[in-house]
């Protein structure tokens, strides 16, 4: 596919991958508290009425894709499921289908949500899409199959052949990756939906008649403008319907929800939160290229190897920073500031370099200017810490031994750093 497109636009293959610390190139970073106009940002005021929108329109425009305004009009939640008595009795399970037209034969999304019983105050919420469907986050047989165009051979997420349904053996095959009893136990409730609910994440899921991106008429991922968004830009959008689903149920607390995701997905939890301020927290695990990664420091995957694999999650403009990202008016760091003064927290594997964590630990640490215009406490360290040490105030970080994965170790640590930041 990626040779295919390659001729057909005529690209230059992407330079390879490097993976050697002493060969990364000299980069030099913007800097977050700097206007485009050179006016020093000094204050939180200049930073919210200038600095932040200025970013978030070069954000929209040269990377992500812009996002159609607000909630729809006509959206409506249906509840179609509710088992006081989930998870031994522990949980409650609810499933809530948003109509994003308001009909019942337009773009919907799923959304999966479990709570836990016997709490005296609505708890606190992570929410976070997932890769392969709801039923898949948890072996619970109550939750209902996915509904797919495609089904996704495990765990590769690569559309396997056109098999008509989902199978019963998918239930609970990224349970470990969500730890839904875990975070049922510490007070919180979770929250999941499917990522191609909103938009298949394949070559063509943009045009696809049921995708969020066909539904504001985007286009393909050739024919879109440049401006226009992908699918990481339709994948955030849904976060912020499943939060005005939240909003709208009185068992959750929706001021205390802390958006979440893993790589792909990490990308889009990062683009959501940094967008929409209702968000109350972030956690971005291994979200690397397009995520929390610095994309001017050249080390694991980069721009134009993002770009040539997966043309339509980024905005096509993206692409005249392949091989070129010297010429990129921000970085990463300059997003992940876009979350203060909230919460945030980042989170690498070591095995997996593909992402770069280094490259995370330092968008991380670039975004601390901007707390520190809050009067937060970001990381307090300056320098990437050991192996399977977490540290941090308002920026927590670890950087966890192991493969590319979202495990039980690092919800412990999400789960910590939650209870200090919006447990009351
Ligand atoms: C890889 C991609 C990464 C990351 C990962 C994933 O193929 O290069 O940027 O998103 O997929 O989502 O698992």
């Amino acid at each position: 596919m990626t040779c295919a497109l390659a001729v057909a636009s005529g690209w230059a293959a992407p330079a390879p991958a490097i993976t050697q610390e002493a060969k990364v190139p000299p980069y030099t970073l913007p800097d977050p508290l700097v206007c485009a106009d050179g006016t020093a940002v000094r204050d939180v005021a200049v930073w919210r009425a200038k600095r932040r929108p200025e970013l978030l329109e070069i954000f929209a425009r040269e990377i992500y894709g812009r996002t159609p305004a607000g909630r729809p009009a006509a959206m409506r939640f249906e509840v179609t499921s509710v088992d006081r008595e989930a998870l031994g009795g522990k949980a409650t399970r609810k499933e809530v289908t948003l109509w994003f037209t308001g009909k019942t034969d337009g773009p919907r999304m799923h959304l999966l949500i479990y709570q836990p019983n016997g709490v005296s105050t609505p708890p606190p919420v992570f929410l976070g899409l997932n890769f392969i469907g709801n039923h898949t986050v948890h072996a619970d047989p109550g939750i209902t199959l996915a509904q797919p165009r495609v089904v996704y051979d495990v765990p590769r997420y690569r559309p396997a052949d056109s098999q008509p349904a989902v199978k019963e053996e998918q239930r609970g095959a990224h349970a470990d990756k969500w730890q839904i009893e875990t975070v049922i136990a510490r007070g919180y409730a979770t929250a999941s939906a499917w990522c191609n609910d909103l938009c298949p994440d394949r070559l063509d899921g943009l045009k696809d008649p049921m995708s969020v991106a066909a539904l504001f008429v985007t286009g393909g991922a050739e024919e879109r403008a440049g401006d226009a968004w992908g699918a990481m830009g339709a994948w955030a959008w849904g976060l912020s319907r499943a939060l005005d689903y939240i909003e709208s149920d009185g068992d959750l607390d929706a001021k205390r929800v802390a958006v979440h995701g893993f790589s792909r997905l990490g990308k889009a939890a990062d683009w959501a939160a940094a967008q929409d301020e209702r968000f109350a927290m972030l956690v971005t695990n291994e979200s690397g290229c397009g995520g929390s990664a610095l994309s001017k420091r050249i080390y694991g995957e980069t721009v134009a190897i993002i770009n040539g694999k997966f043309p339509y999650w980024f905005a096509k403009n993206f692409r005249r920073y392949d091989d070129n990202e010297s010429a990129l008016p921000v970085d990463q760091h300059q997003l992940l500031a876009l979350i203060a003064p909230r919460p945030l927290y980042v989170a690498s594997a070591d095995g997996d370099q593909w992402s770069d964590p280094r490259g995370e630990f330092l968008g991380a640490q670039g975004a601390e200017p901007v707390y520190a215009l809050f009067g937060k406490k970001g990381l307090g360290v300056t320098a990437m810490p050991a192996l399977n040490t977490p540290v941090g105030e308002t920026i927590g970080y670890h950087d966890r031994t192991g493969k590319h994965d979202m495990t039980d170790y690092d919800w412990a640590r999400y789960l910590d750093f939650a209870d200090r930041q919006l447990k009351r």
